[in-house]
């Protein structure tokens, strides 16, 4: 991985509302900046599907200084790193924590993702979201990756378990792209055809993945946004620089 960092594409969405378990303090933490959570994604084309966000309960997250008016919602992790690449407003590798949350107290919260098609989302707990992986924070687009499929599934099907309210979860998976092989559905198709029945199936969930990643990558063809009606090789780099142009995205590499 030193040798190959991958290039994430760092997705801003803003907060419109806490959730139920934010701490009591927050909002004065907050002052009057706004909230991003900010999710690393390889799959910058998929961004109109979004429907809802990802954390990890147990996960320790912090609000960060990004600019003058900003704060983002990510690991300390994340913010270290994005401080060396500077992504902050501020000198290189300076970063500056305002408030600390773990996971369970995001989860609830109402976001607008950035280039989603839904303009209001929740965000959910997902169980392998790693703390040493991009930001900690994960989005959701769960008609192109079978985790976040899977995962939205399952807490469908056990809110109460999972401690969500069944609305949060209400957002049905958009389509955004097509391919020969596995339609407009790629994830739902291939949880179907592979049979996952949970999201800790994590060896199928790999090996879907694995086929959605292939079929989408070589032969999806776009069906939504700008880039309606090219290739998802082609359309990849464009909605990128889209989403960084309208400083709704940033470049992180790890
Ligand atoms: B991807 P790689 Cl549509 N823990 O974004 C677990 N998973 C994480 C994570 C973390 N801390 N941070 C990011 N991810 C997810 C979109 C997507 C993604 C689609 C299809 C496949 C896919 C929407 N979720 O990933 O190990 C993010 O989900 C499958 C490769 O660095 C990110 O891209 O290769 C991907 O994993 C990065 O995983």
């Amino acid at each position: 991985e030193a040798v190959n960092p991958q290039e994430y594409t760092a997705v801003k969405s803003k907060l419109l509302e806490w959730g139920p378990n934010a701490p009591k303090d927050i909002q004065q933490a907050v002052g009057g900046k706004t909230v991003y959570l900010v999710a690393a994604t390889l799959r910058p084309e998929t961004m109109y599907g979004q429907t809802n966000m990802f954390v990890g309960t147990n996960l320790d997250y912090g609000l960060y200084e990004a600019n003058d008016s900003e704060l983002w919602l990510v690991t300390d992790r994340a913010a270290r790193n994005m401080a060396f690449q500077g992504i902050f407003d501020k000198p290189e590798g300076e970063y500056k924590k305002v408030a600390s949350l773990k996971g369970d107290e995001v989860v609830g919260s109402k976001v607008e993702p950035a280039f989603g098609i839904v303009k209001e989302v929740y965000v959910l707990p997902m169980d392998g979201v790693l703390a040493t992986k991009g930001t900690g924070v994960v989005t959701s687009v769960p008609s192109d990756s079978p985790d976040d499929y899977r995962t939205l599934m399952d807490l469908r099907k056990k809110a109460e378990h999972y401690k969500i309210q069944p609305e949060w979860a209400a957002v049905d998976p958009i389509p955004v792209l097509s391919t020969p092989k596995y339609g407009e559905m790629s994830a739902p198709t291939l949880v179907t055809e592979l049979k996952i029945q949970s999201q800790k199936d994590t060896k199928q969930l790999a090996e879907a993945k694995e086929l959605a990643y292939k079929e989408g990558f070589y032969n999806g063809v776009m069906t939504i946004g700008d880039f309606k009606g090219l290739t998802v090789q082609e359309a990849k780099p464009k909605v990128r620089d889209q989403m960084i142009a309208a400083n709704v995205a940033v470049a992180y590499a790890e």
